[in-house]
């Protein structure tokens, strides 16, 4: 514990104890009698005495999260408030269509919610509502971008995104040598954009040069493991000459872009779409933000030229993909939203920033390479190789020591089972109060994981060999139990946002 205040310090000192939870697991998962008949239920069961085998499952859940560093770049601690929206009675409610215009009864609250959650969409962004609408129905990012797409273009119209093996994502035409992979490249023509091998960074001339030849009909500015800002201007200027639509993929970054602290895509994009669960710290959906009102004025007629996104993006999230709406989901984006434009929501985003940037020097400064060299943004990509290791064998090490991360590609790897390098964010352990000194330690704890892959790894041969060595090598064995009890005995001592019974 490095940087808590006496306050943060007592408070999570008394619900994050190890397995506070689990220490009552026999009162409450003592089998109760389900209810002999229908006359006896009443809905009102709890988990613990309905199901304790699924109860057990959660509390092991949360007790993992609670004694583990979290640092998958996507991940985050959703808060209370925004969970108990989630897991509200509006789970229970079809409501297909749109607000004012359902095909069921009773949408009356729900179409209130869901307007709500339009407004504070538009107000987290600053975004006129004159100028941008939103789609609060998408059940996820990937459903999100592919409704985008359905919706501004025809089956094989011609798509480029930044390429998965450099920090794209599947949806943005993903497919392999071999095979097209994501549905993105299967019912759209895909040509990916790379990363410069030797500067890490995207290849905008690269880009440029392709689009001219390749002439999409859109092209996604956005990424899923990608330390720096993305150059809007540049890409919408590619966009303009080639006659395609700009859409910002920011479901990385829509929490640091809510809280200011990084540029927004929207003065530059078409089209915005995003998760609502990683920065942006709400339940699990998607967004669809569109341009709307006038787009320009017609050089001969000197009439007006309208954006007509509108009905194409509504009608594509429904009816043509998607059914009900979550409005639970929605409800708890709307939540989360209101957080996402509040002062606090701009700290805690600076604080996002603080860490990462310590991550990285914390990490230069032990000798590790990082792609691109440094980080902007929330996270930074690690690349092992140099090191002798792979992303694979450290992720495994680190999860047996309770830390969390993901193998990921650096420019160059050829395999994405062992690929070079580690992502690693700092948006979770961010939201339980991490500070800078934090981080430090949090960096030494993984450079002691990093030495004992690479001891195995000396000693192992594929990596199965070498997960089969960190599991039956005693001196490994005690290695790895001594580094994470330190580990969980550290993240204990910070408060897990969203539940009190842990
Ligand atoms: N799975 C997400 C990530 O980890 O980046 C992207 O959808």
């Amino acid at each position: 514990m490095l940087s808590l205040s006496l306050k943060q310090l007592t408070r999570p000192l008394a619900r994050c104890v190890p397995s506070a939870a689990m220490a009552v697991r026999g009162q409450h998962t003592k089998q109760v009698d389900q209810p002999g008949d229908f006359a006896q239920w009443s809905g009102q069961e709890s988990l613990a005495e309905c199901d304790p085998e699924m109860w057990d499952l959660v509390q092991k859940e949360k007790d993992r999260q609670c004694r583990g560093l979290e640092l998958i770049a996507s991940e985050n601690f959703c808060s209370k408030a925004a969970l108990e929206a989630l897991g509200s009675c509006l789970n229970n409610k079809y409501s297909e269509g749109y607000p004012g215009r359902r095909y069921y009864g009773g949408a009356e609250v729900v179409d209130q919610i869901e307007l709500l959650c339009q407004k504070r969409a538009l107000e987290a962004f600053d975004l006129d509502p004159e100028r941008w609408g939103v789609n609060v129905q998408p059940y996820s990012g990937s459903p999100a971008n592919f409704a985008t797409y359905t919706a501004v273009l025809n089956p094989h119209d011609r798509i480029m995104g930044l390429d998965l093996p450099d920090g794209g994502h599947l949806t943005h035409g993903y497919m392999s040598d071999v095979k097209r992979i994501s549905a993105t490249s299967i019912f759209f023509e895909s040509m990916p954009y790379k990363l410069n091998p030797v500067t890490g960074l995207i290849d905008y001339d690269q880009l440029e040069f392709t689009a001219r030849l390749f002439r999409p009909k859109l092209i996604i500015a956005g990424t899923s493991a990608y330390a720096r800002l993305i150059d809007y201007a540049r890409i919408k200027k590619v966009c303009t000459e080639v006659k395609a639509h700009l859409l910002a993929d920011m479901a990385h970054i829509s929490g640091l872009v809510a809280g200011k602290v990084i540029p927004s895509p929207f003065e530059y994009a078409d089209l915005v779409t995003s998760t609502t669960h990683k920065t942006l710290r709400g339940g699990r959906a998607g967004l669809i933000f569109y341009r709307k009102g006038v787009k320009g004025v017609d050089k001969k007629t000197g009439k007006e030229l309208m954006y007509d996104y509108e009905d194409r993006i509504n009608f594509a999230v429904f009816p043509s993909l998607q059914g009900g709406p979550h409005n639970h989901a929605i409800a708890s984006i709307a939540v989360a939203l209101k957080q996402a434009a509040s002062p606090m929501f701009q700290e805690y985003t600076t604080q996002v920033l603080k860490n990462s940037k310590t991550m990285a020097s914390a990490l230069l400064k032990k000798g590790y390479t990082l792609v691109s060299g440094g980080t902007d943004n929330h996270l930074v990509l690690v690349d092992l190789r140099p090191i002798g290791i792979d992303g694979a064998r450290a992720e495994r090490v680190l999860e047996l020591v309770s830390i969390t991360a993901n193998k990921n590609t650096c420019p160059g790897d050829k395999s994405a089972l062992t690929p070079g390098g580690l992502r690693l964010g700092a948006p979770a352990l961010t939201s339980r109060h991490f500070k800078e000194a934090d981080f430090e330690q949090v960096v030494d704890f993984m450079d002691e994981g990093f030495k004992i892959a690479l001891d195995v790894k000396k000693k192992t041969g594929k990596l199965q060999d070498f997960k089969n060595f960190l599991l039956s090598d005693s001196e490994t064995v005690a290695r790895i139990a001594g580094l994470r009890q330190r580990v969980e005995k550290f993240a204990r001592l910070f408060p897990m946002p969203g539940f009190e019974d842990h």
